[in-house]
């Protein structure tokens, strides 16, 4: 009988079934079907029910995103060869920090839901249970501090590079947003602990909306989700991809220091390159074009009395 309600609600994509629709297919009463969804549910389903809509379903079980699933899935040499899975954790990039000096290199630390989900300059990330990817990596190379900040365009291509693979014409808008249709799905937070002349470890953690259908009013404008644009992909599938992008990527600039593929990917799936851009600082907005990434992953723009300037971190607003 589950299989068969699994089937009709499947059926019918992202619109909803309702439990009379449901009751007559199947021929079982309404509080049947409402026991069977919660099975279901215990089973790994993750089915959403609106009152005076029905039943649809968001995710299968095999989209768990347990290590077990991951490893499967899994072609990487280090990263992500010991992951641990939480239910729920205020930040996952807190989390690793705690544990940082403990845990073998490219260790990844991933949950279902984060309470105190972190972006840039303490700025907050939206990241309800099962609705997207909030992971952190950690790293520990051995190169000195100030090359640190280019992972951040590491993760970056990576995760456009995944996504591309998977269909989805993702791009990046400098230096840490994923954006589709000129909305954000994924974001990066790059952490470092070092001393002056030594990195100790970094934890870069990523933030993709997969699942989600309601975002908080403040984000409604600005934020999308990979089924909120039709595409319907698991989770343990993106987290494989980006993982093994993301690894051969960081090995190119670590191991050789070859960091021309990960230019070229920012350049080609850049969102704002050759357009004319807002730069915030603080409270003030420039109009400036961009024109290039620079060798070190510094945006490159030119003002309105053609100066060029090298921008090192920041916002822009398209
Ligand atoms: C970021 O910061 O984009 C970095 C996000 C990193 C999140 C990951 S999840 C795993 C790991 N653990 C953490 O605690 N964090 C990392 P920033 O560029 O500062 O963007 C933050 C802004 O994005 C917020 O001020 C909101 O406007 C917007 N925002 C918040 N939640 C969002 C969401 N789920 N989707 C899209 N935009 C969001």
């Amino acid at each position: 009988m589950r299989d068969k309600i699994i089937e009709v609600i499947l059926g019918s994509g992202s619109d909803f079934v309702s439990g009379e629709e449901l009751s007559k297919k199947l021929g079982i009463s309404r509080t049947a079907i409402w026991k069977h969804i919660n099975i279901l549910r215990e089973e790994g389903y993750n089915i959403e029910s609106v009152n005076k809509k029905g039943y649809r379903l968001i995710g299968s079980p095999k989209d768990l995103l347990n290590p077990q699933n991951i490893y499967h899935n899994l072609k990487t040499e280090f990263i992500g060869k010991n992951i641990i899975h939480l239910e729920s954790v205020d930040s996952t990039n807190d989390y690793l920090k705690k544990i940082g000096n403990d845990v073998q290199d490219g260790t990844v630390v991933i949950s279902e839901e984060q309470t105190k989900g972190k972006g840039r300059l303490g700025r907050n990330w939206q990241s309800k249970s099962k609705e997207g990817i909030w992971m952190s990596i950690i790293l520990k190379p051995e190169i000195i501090p100030y090359k640190a900040p280019f992972i951040t365009l590491i993760a970056g291509a990576a995760i456009v590079k995944a996504l591309n693979n998977l269909q989805v014409p993702a791009n990046i808008k400098w230096p840490n947003d994923i954006i589709i249709n000129n909305k954000k799905v994924s974001g990066i937070l790059t952490e470092l602990s070092a001393e002056i002349e030594r990195i100790n470890y970094v934890v870069v953690g990523i933030g993709m909306n997969v699942k989600s259908l309601d975002f908080d009013k403040e984000l409604e404008e600005k934020a999308t989700s990979l089924y909120k644009e039709n595409y319907h992909l698991s989770r343990v599938e993106i987290v494989s991809q980006v993982l093994y992008e993301f690894e051969n990527l960081y090995n190119d600039y670590i191991k050789n220091d070859y960091k021309e593929e990960i230019l070229k990917i920012c350049k080609e799936y850049s969102a704002i390159l050759n357009k004319d851009v807002y730069i915030i600082k603080d409270d003030e907005k420039e109009l400036v074009k961009c024109i290039d990434i620079s060798d070190n992953g510094n945006l490159i723009v030119m003002d309105d009395k053609d100066n060029i300037q090298e921008i090192l971190s920041g916002e822009v607003s398209i």
